[in-house]
């Protein structure tokens, strides 16, 4: 028999990775769709891998508790990933409760659905990096202690200790995964990678002559989103549910990420970027590593692509959305 699964923030970038995947392995995929008056875009990262009409999507909202027991209850799923959230960190001080509701009580409404309507499905919980903040330890494991720095951070810590709770509480098969920055050519156009890529492209192709950054000093442990979705899938295929950094240990400034972008299409960065204090936290994450070593060895998982190669193909992915006039 097939497995079922089913996929909140089916319609993000990690939903499409990890829903091609699922589809890969013979499961069957659902996916909780936040219903939107603009739903031409719904489909547009799942369409990227051609997959929208392979997912049964069923409208839900992770703040509605009694629509989510339902969908549980309906689909009985194997496993319930739980990829939803407001996930933009800098949104989250500018709207911190709305951050809270979703991404904090949020992933507990989809633990108490799983809890109340189907207990035996297996539960991943996305945790991230951004929940050790003002740094505790040169290099993070599971063992360092978490210090966040943003709403956001905060409500993904509640989201993580309620995901361990339930397990150690209820029994439950819930996982948390650690995961590092993780990018893409799906990614959000809000984040720096994609922002810098996109603005590389529309520099090379004449559109524009300049790209307006913030902190260009923060350093990140980054990783792609291919990888990063197969941590979440082994996690859920142990015998006994646990919590796992996923990360590649190698950590670069946004200013080498650049030069990196710029250098693939033969330009300089120094001509083109300029700092806007627009773009600037009210506090920082100054820089994250993670240790995988974890997950290396109980789950045989290590990150693949090196970044110069990610780098490479979300510039070239740029450069042909914008010939073809594709918008994401
Ligand atoms: P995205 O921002 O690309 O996707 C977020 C998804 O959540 C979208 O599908 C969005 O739907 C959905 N969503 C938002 N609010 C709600 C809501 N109220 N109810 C239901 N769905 C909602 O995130 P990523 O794919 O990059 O990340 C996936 C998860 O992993 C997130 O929880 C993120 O915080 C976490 N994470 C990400 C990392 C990364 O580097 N990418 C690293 C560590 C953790 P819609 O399309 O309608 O907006
Ligand atoms: P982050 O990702 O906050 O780490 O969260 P983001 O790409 O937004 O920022 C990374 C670093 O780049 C600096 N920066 C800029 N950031 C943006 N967005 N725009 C800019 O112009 C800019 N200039 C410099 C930021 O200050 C920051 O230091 C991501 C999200 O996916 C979270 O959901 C996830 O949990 C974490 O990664 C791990």
């Amino acid at each position: 028999m097939n497995k079922t699964a089913l996929v909140t923030g089916v319609t993000g970038q990690d939903g499409a990775y990890l829903s091609k995947l699922l589809l890969e392995k013979g499961y069957r995929v659902h996916g909780l769709l936040r219903r939107s008056a603009s739903a031409d875009v719904v489909g547009t990262r799942l369409n990227w891998f051609g997959i929208q009409q392979d997912i049964q999507l069923h409208d839900g909202n992770l703040t509605d508790l009694s629509g989510l027991i339902r969908i549980v209850e309906e689909i009985r799923a194997d496993e319930v990933y739980n990829l939803a959230a407001q996930s933009f960190v800098k949104s989250s001080w500018q709207q911190p409760l709305l951050t809270g509701t979703v991404t904090g009580l949020g992933a507990a409404n989809m633990l108490e659905a799983v809890r109340l309507a189907c207990p035996g499905t297996r539960f991943y919980q996305a945790s991230s990096s951004e929940m050790y903040g003002l740094i505790q330890e040169p290099v993070q494991s599971e063992k360092t202690p978490f210090y966040p720095r943003s709403p956001y951070a905060a409500a993904k810590l509640y989201a993580h200790w309620m995901t361990v709770n339930y397990r150690e509480s209820f029994g439950m098969h819930a996982s948390s995964g650690i995961l590092f920055n993780h990018e893409s050519p799906l990614r959000g156009i809000e984040f720096v990678t994609r922002k810098i890529t996109d603005g590389v492209a529309r520099i090379k192709l004449g559109m524009r002559d300049r790209l307006a950054l913030g902190n260009l000093d923060a350093k990140r442990d980054w990783g792609h989103a291919r990888d990063y979705v197969k941590a979440m899938w082994l996690m859920l295929q142990q015998e006994v549910p646990d919590d796992y950094v996923i990360a590649t240990g190698r950590t670069v400034s946004v200013r080498d990420f650049c030069e990196l972008a710029f250098g693939h299409v033969g330009l300089t960065m120094e001509d083109h970027v300029t700092v806007d204090e627009r773009y600037m936290r009210p506090a920082e994450v100054d820089v994250l590593l993670g240790n995988p070593a974890k997950a290396k060895e109980r789950l045989g998982w290590e990150a693949e692509t090196p970044l110069e190669d990610m780098v490479a193909e979300m510039v070239e992915a740029d450069l042909l959305r914008l010939k073809r006039h594709e918008c994401l």
